[in-house]
């Protein structure tokens, strides 16, 4: 029997999964091709693959018969019971020191109890984000892996050799961390997208509905931003959006309904951050914004119960493009304030060592929220990697104070017009909680004691003293216990 030559085999032949075999194709890697729908396997061979060096199995038995060792399996397959059953079937025809990766796009807790199951039968395992969608998958995604880290030196040369790469060449792909951490910041990079295209979306509709411009003029307007600060490919998609017409010659963007979808990550982000008790005020928001605009019937309802006033804006039109642009980098900053802080306080929970800036970089092409900003973003965590916050960074501080007074003259105009802004407001609001030394919570814990014994500390003690007062003259001595959730 001749030896194996395969370097990797592929399981899941749908838009992701097939341009990735194609991009490891192009960089000299050899592909075994699988799929669940078998007929699949010979039709992408047919076509997309015909001349190319892939290889096609239509069985586990025979792919595994085809990879060199250690066999690397990658998985692209829809997330949930689909990665399970693969698990199981793969364990029978695989051996200890084999890899099984699954690229799609797992909750976190999932690859954190796949990798202890797959290692606790002797092979390894690597859950991995990847962005960047059809073309990334074709021309670079952005990678994101974590897992068994005794399984990233066999999977790191065709990882990195197919992840996008920034302008001084380096990869858009490293190791993340142990279990479920290459998921988690995969899951909160998709968090912070929802934020960056509310965002996007909402600035668009104060120069749409306060400014009264047209769908051409704000293509110029997202043309002009592209080339500043905000240079980002969601910018950048935006300007191409707002500028492509309809069969009938009309901006396409003005003809398409306005209910969004989600697939789910932009919640999990949520929860999470509940959990972790870390204020995603901002991504949260993105997440509502989008269950308010499928709500499209009670909107017409509540629409004509509450008519809109005038919404126009008074003054310098050109002024207020710019304010709005202020606004809108004022706010993505604290949107990046936020998913840094939360995936700080869930590398402590889960016992990651995250490094913050190859995060940055890992984002900083190749997928979705790629831009010029999160280059900043390295060079801040390059000079302080224990950075807990982003707004105390020099370069971070300076642009908010820059941006501050006109971030709130769009808030309050917006507010006052009654244009929703619900991601601009909710990072203002976050902002000025967070610049605030005090804060009324001491009134709050009061109504906690009052209520239900729940206890408070005092100002003029030291920290971790819980005190309680009877505030009727009615109530006992005993206290609820002190812990937080
Ligand atoms: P899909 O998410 O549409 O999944 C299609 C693949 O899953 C097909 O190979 C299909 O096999 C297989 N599959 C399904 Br569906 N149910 C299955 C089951 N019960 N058992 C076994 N196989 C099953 O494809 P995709 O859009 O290429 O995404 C793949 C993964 O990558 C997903 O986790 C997705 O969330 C993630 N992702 C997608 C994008 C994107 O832009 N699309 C970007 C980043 C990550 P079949 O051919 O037999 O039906």
């Amino acid at each position: 029997m001749s030896e194996p030559t395969a370097d990797i085999a592929l399981i899941g032949l749908a838009v992701m999964g097939q341009n990735l075999i194609l991009n490891m194709n192009d960089h000299g890697f050899t592909v075994v091709a699988c799929n669940r729908t078998v007929s699949k396997v010979d039709d992408f061979l047919a076509n997309e693959a015909k001349g190319a060096k892939i290889l096609g199995a239509h069985s586990l038995h025979e792919m595994a018969g085809l990879l060199k060792r250690p066999r690397r399996v990658m998985l692209m397959v829809k997330a949930g019971k689909a990665v399970d059953e693969f698990i199981e079937s793969l364990l029978p025809v695989l051996e200890p020191g084999d890899i099984i990766i699954d690229g799609g796009n797992s909750l976190f807790e999932d690859t954190i109890r796949r990798t202890k199951h797959v290692e606790s039968k002797g092979l390894l395992y690597i859950g991995t984000g990847v962005s960047g969608g059809e073309e990334g998958a074709r021309r670079g995604p952005s990678i994101m892996p974590g897992g068994s880290p005794a399984a990233w030196p066999h999977v790191k040369p065709i990882f990195q050799a197919i992840s996008a790469k920034v302008s001084d060449g380096s990869p858009c792909c490293d190791w993340v961390g142990e279990g479920g951490a290459g998921h988690y910041v995969k899951m909160t990079h998709n968090g912070i997208e929802y934020g960056d295209m509310q965002l996007i979306c909402e600035a668009y509709q104060l120069m749409k509905d306060g400014l009264g411009m047209t769908a051409d003029e704000m293509h110029q307007v997202f043309a002009d931003w592209n080339k500043g600060e905000l240079d980002s490919y969601l910018i950048e998609i935006t300007r191409d959006i707002l500028g492509f017409k309809d069969t009938d010659g009309q901006p396409i963007v003005d003809n398409i309904l306005d209910t969004a979808g989600q697939k789910g990550t932009g919640k999990w982000t949520v929860i999470s951050s509940q959990d972790m008790g870390i204020p995603i005020t901002l991504i949260a928001e993105a997440v509502y914004s989008r269950c308010v605009s499928a709500m499209k019937d009670a909107r017409v309802e509540a629409s004509k119960a509450f008519k809109p006033s005038n919404p126009k804006f008074a003054g310098d039109r050109a002024q207020w493009v710019e304010d709005i642009r202020k606004a809108l980098y004022a706010s993505k900053i604290i949107s990046y304030t936020q998913g840094y802080m939360l995936m700080r306080a869930a590398a402590k929970q889960y016992g990651w060592n995250l490094n913050y800036g190859g995060i940055a970089l890992m984002w900083r092409g190749g997928c979705i929220i790629r831009s010029a900003f999160l280059g900043e973003i390295k060079k801040a965590f390059d000079k302080n990697p224990n950075l807990g916050n982003l707004l105390l960074n020099p370069f971070f501080k300076k642009a908010i104070k820059g941006c501050q007074r006109s971030w709130r003259k769009v808030v309050a105009t917006a507010v006052k017009k009654g244009i929703p802004v619900p991601a601009f407001s909710t990072a203002l609001a976050f902002f000025d909680g967070l610049r605030s030394e005090r804060l009324p919570a001491n009134l709050l814990q009061a109504q906690r004691d009052y209520f239900g014994a729940h206890t408070y500390e005092r100002l003029d003690k030291p920290r971790g003293e819980f005190f309680h007062t009877n505030w009727t003259g009615t109530g006992g001595r005993i206290s609820a216990s002190t812990y937080t959730v």
